[in-house]
C-alpha cells in the first residue's frame, strides 16, 4: 500500500489511540490533533478508564521509542477554525480521520448544558473540519466516523446510507431516513447531513462510517507497554454495553441489562475497527465521490452480549448473575433489526475472531484492574434519565448464575 498522510482528528481517544499506532506500523505518516475532553469528562464524572491510561507526555514519549517517527500531535480544538485550518495546511494529508466528537448518549442527556456542549462540538468541530479542508486540502479524503445509530431502528432493512424509495409512481435514491435515539446520536446525523451537502457543493471525496457498539482492549499485535494501552471507560456515559458488562463481572457486580434486554445493535471489536478503518483509508473513493458504509460485524441483543460475558467468565471461574433495571433511556426494547454490511466485506474486511474470544481476551486485561473498578463501583447503576430526571434505575428482576 501507498505510504499516506493521515491526519487523526481525536488521537487521544479509545479508537484515535490505537488507530494513530496501527498506521504508525504500517508506514503512514501521521500527524494529530486532540483537546482531551474525553479525559475531563469522564474525570469530571468521578470516574476513570479501567485500564490506566498514560500522562499525553508518556504517550508521546512511547510513540517516539517505539515507532520509526515522531507524529505531529498537537494539542488544540476542533472549534478553533484558524488552529485547524493552519495545521491541516501545514501537514497537508491525503486522508483525514475525524474521531474527534464527544461520543456519549448518556453524556448529552445530563440536562440542557451538556446537549448544547455535545451538539456544539460535534456540529460545529465538524463544519470546521470541512471548510478547512476545502480552504486547504480539497483533495483530501475524509473518514468521518458516524453511528448505527443514526438510523434508529425502523422496521425494515437498513441499507447503507441511501434507498432507492418509490412514491407515487416515482423513484429516487435518498438517504434512508434518520431517527437518532438521544441528542449525541442526533449531533452525529447533522454531520451526516452536513458532510453530505459538502460532497454536493464542493465534491468533497468522503467516507461516512455507521459504526456499531465497539467493545475490546487489544488491537493485533499490542505492546506490552502500558504507555500504549488504550482507555476502557465503564461509568454510565463513556462506557459502551460490552465493556461494562466485562467490568462489572470482574468485580463480581451483577450485568446491568437496561429494560428487558431485547434492544438489538450491530457490535464489532476494538481490533476489527483498526482494520475496517485501514480498509476504507487505503481504498479512497474516486475524486467527488461520496460513500456511507456500515461498519459493524454482527448484530446482538443486549440478553445475548450478557449470556457471552456469562459463558466467558464461567469459563476463568467467575459467577456473574444478571440483573434488569429500570430502562433510564428511551428506546424500544424488541424491534426488528437488519442493517446491511456489504461494502466493507466487499473491501475484504474479515472479522478477527468472534465475540467469545473477544471477552475472554478483555477478561484477562481486565482481571488485574479490579481495584480500579470496584473503588467507583457506585457508577455501575444508571441516574441519567431520557425524561430528564436524575434517580438511580431501580433493580427490575436479577438471575443468579448457574
Ligand atoms: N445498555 C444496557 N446496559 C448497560 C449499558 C447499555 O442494557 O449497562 C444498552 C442500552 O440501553 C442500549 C445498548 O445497550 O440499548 C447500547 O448502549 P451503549 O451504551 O453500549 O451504546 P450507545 O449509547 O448506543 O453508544 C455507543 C457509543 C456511541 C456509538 C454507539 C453505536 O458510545 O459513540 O455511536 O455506541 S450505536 O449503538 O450503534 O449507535
Amino acid at each position: 500500500m501507498p505510504e499516506r498522510r493521515v491526519f487523526v482528528a481525536g488521537f487521544d481517544g479509545y479508537l484515535g489511540w490505537p488507530l494513530s499506532q496501527h498506521l504508525l506500523k504500517r508506514g503512514h505518516v501521521v500527524a494529530g490533533v486532540d483537546a482531551f475532553l474525553r479525559r475531563e469528562q469522564v474525570a469530571g464524572l468521578g470516574a476513570c478508564s479501567a485500564v490506566p491510561v498514560a500522562s499525553p507526555q508518556e504517550r508521546k514519549s512511547a510513540l517516539r521509542e517505539h515507532f520509526q517517527q515522531t507524529p505531529d500531535l498537537r494539542t488544540g480544538n476542533m472549534l478553533d477554525f484558524p488552529f485547524l485550518r493552519a495545521f491541516l495546511k501545514d501537514f497537508q494529508p491525503d486522508t483525514v480521520v475525524h474521531l474527534a466528537e464527544i461520543p456519549s448518549a448518556a453524556w448529552s442527556m445530563i440536562d440542557q448544558a451538556h446537549c448544547s456542549f455535545t451538539q456544539h462540538n460535534n456540529v460545529i468541530g465538524t463544519l470546521n473540519l470541512l471548510w478547512a479542508m476545502h480552504e486547504v486540502c480539497p483533495d483530501a479524503h475524509l473518514v468521518k466516523l458516524g453511528t448505527m445509530g443514526e438510523y434508529g431502528t425502523p422496521a425494515m432493512p437498513i441499507p447503507e446510507g441511501f434507498f432507492e424509495p418509490e412514491f407515487r409512481g416515482r423513484r429516487d435514491r435518498l438517504p434512508f431516513p434518520r431517527q437518532a435515539g438521544s441528542f449525541y446520536h442526533w449531533s452525529k446525523v447533522h454531520d451526516s447531513n452536513n458532510t453530505m451537502f459538502a460532497w454536493i457543493l464542493w465534491g468533497l471525496r468522503a467516507t461516512y462510517i455507521m459504526q456499531g457498539v465497539v467493545y475490546g482492549t487489544e488491537i493485533e499485535h499490542q505492546s506490552d507497554d502500558p504507555r500504549l494501552k488504550t482507555r476502557l471507560d465503564f461509568d454510565q456515559c463513556f462506557g459502551t454495553v460490552v465493556n461494562r458488562f466485562c467490568c462489572q463481572a470482574v468485580i463480581g457486580h451483577p450485568l446491568t441489562i437496561y429494560g428487558q434486554g431485547g434492544q438489538k445493535r450491530g457490535f464489532l471489536p476494538l481490533r476489527d475497527v483498526m482494520q475496517c478503518l485501514t480498509l476504507v483509508i487505503d481504498s479512497p473513493p474516486n475524486a467527488g465521490d461520496y460513500c456511507v458504509v456500515n461498519q459493524f460485524d454482527a448484530c446482538y441483543t443486549i440478553n445475548e452480549i450478557a449470556l457471552l460475558v456469562r459463558q466467558a467468565c464461567s469459563e476463568e471461574g467467575l459467577t456473574v448473575d444478571i440483573m434488569e433495571v429500570e430502562n433510564p433511556r428511551m428506546e424500544s426494547g424488541r424491534h426488528e433489526y437488519q442493517p446491511d454490511r456489504e461494502q466493507l466485506l466487499a473491501l475484504g474486511y474479515q472479522p478477527a475472531g468472534s465475540p467469545l474470544q473477544e471477552i475472554r481476551m478483555m477478561l484477562a486485561d481486565l482481571l488485574p484492574q479490579r481495584e480500579r473498578i470496584e473503588a467507583r463501583a457506585e457508577l455501575l447503576l444508571p441516574d441519567i434519565r431520557w425524561d430528564g430526571a436524575h434517580r438511580r434505575s431501580g433493580v427490575l428482576g436479577r438471575e443468579a448464575a448457574g
